[in-house]
């Protein structure tokens, strides 16, 4: 008999540790994806291994603008990959959003076995994989900046989940708007993107997939107002305050 519950957030982060080691042993995660993985544990116990009521605003935010994109686009990477494949197809059918493979480590063989993975999980089209419509990203040094001409280029906006400073930079200065997952709320990524979820992306891509279907009967003027009232900057900072409250109650308890 466990002693500690399944629903204890412990053993879920437990549970999503394995599914990355899981994916890596199945070719999907790069090494350092490993690494980025303990990264973010350290913010998700540190933000209370929970959606917080700013994830909550920041997941309503980006519902309302996939909804009015007119070509929003979804960047599938290894740990997403390994991590949450049938929610990122199912969140790509539900908004409309096409899928694109871009990877910050390439290497065509783990690129082939996402490719597999999605298409398991149900995708049809998966872009990134056809060299004839592949373009560059202006401003990026890394792999990432191989993306299609008919996917990430010609986006308006760009679901980027786990994901380096450069590329949303890059993102922002050719007119996208970005909507990342980061648990670290201080990161260039988080602090560039137009609309930052700050929560494990297990946790919150579920609650997108839900708050995108509620906001899908709601017309265009509401969802605006959705977008026009976010701001993401305020959030970040709330994010903080809330790992600093977290750390004060913790050290009073030691
Ligand atoms: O598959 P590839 O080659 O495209 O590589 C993907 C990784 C993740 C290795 C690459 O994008 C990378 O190195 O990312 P970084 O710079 O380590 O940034 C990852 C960010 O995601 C960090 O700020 C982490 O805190 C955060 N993070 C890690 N796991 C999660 C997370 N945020 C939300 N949910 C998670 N499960």
């Amino acid at each position: 008999m466990p002693l500690i519950p399944k629903s204890h957030p412990r053993v879920k982060s437990l549970l999503i540790r394995e599914k990355l080691v899981d994916g890596f042993e199945r070719g999907l995660v790069a090494k350092e994806g490993l690494l980025a993985q303990g990264r973010g544990e350290a913010f998700d116990y540190l933000l209370g291994e929970k959606t917080g009521k700013t994830a909550k605003q920041a997941i309503k935010a980006a519902a309302a603008q996939l909804l009015l994109a007119k070509m929003p686009v979804i960047s599938v990477n290894g740990n997403i990959a390994a991590l949450c494949p049938k929610q990122i197809v199912k969140l790509s059918k539900q908004t409309k959003a096409k899928l694109e493979v871009n990877l910050f480590y390439a290497n065509q063989k783990r690129k082939n076995a996402i490719i597999k993975t999605l298409k398991n999980n149900g995708a049809r089209e998966i872009l990134g994989t056809n060299h004839k419509t592949s373009t560059k990203l202006p401003g990026i040094d890394s792999d990432r900046r191989i993306v299609d001409k008919n996917g990430i280029f010609a986006a308006d906006v760009v679901v980027v989940p786990l994901e380096d400073g450069d590329r949303t930079i890059a993102l922002r200065k050719a007119g996208k708007k970005v909507i990342t997952f980061d648990l670290n709320p201080l990161s260039r990524t988080s602090q560039t993107a137009n609309i930052t979820i700050v929560d494990n992306v297990t946790r919150a891509i579920d609650l997108l997939i839900d708050e995108s279907k509620k906001l899908s009967k709601k017309n265009i003027n509401v969802l605006q107002k959705i977008i026009d009232e976010f701001d993401n900057k305020k959030n970040l900072t709330e994010n903080v305050i809330q790992i600093k409250n977290n750390l004060t109650r913790r050290a009073r308890i030691a």
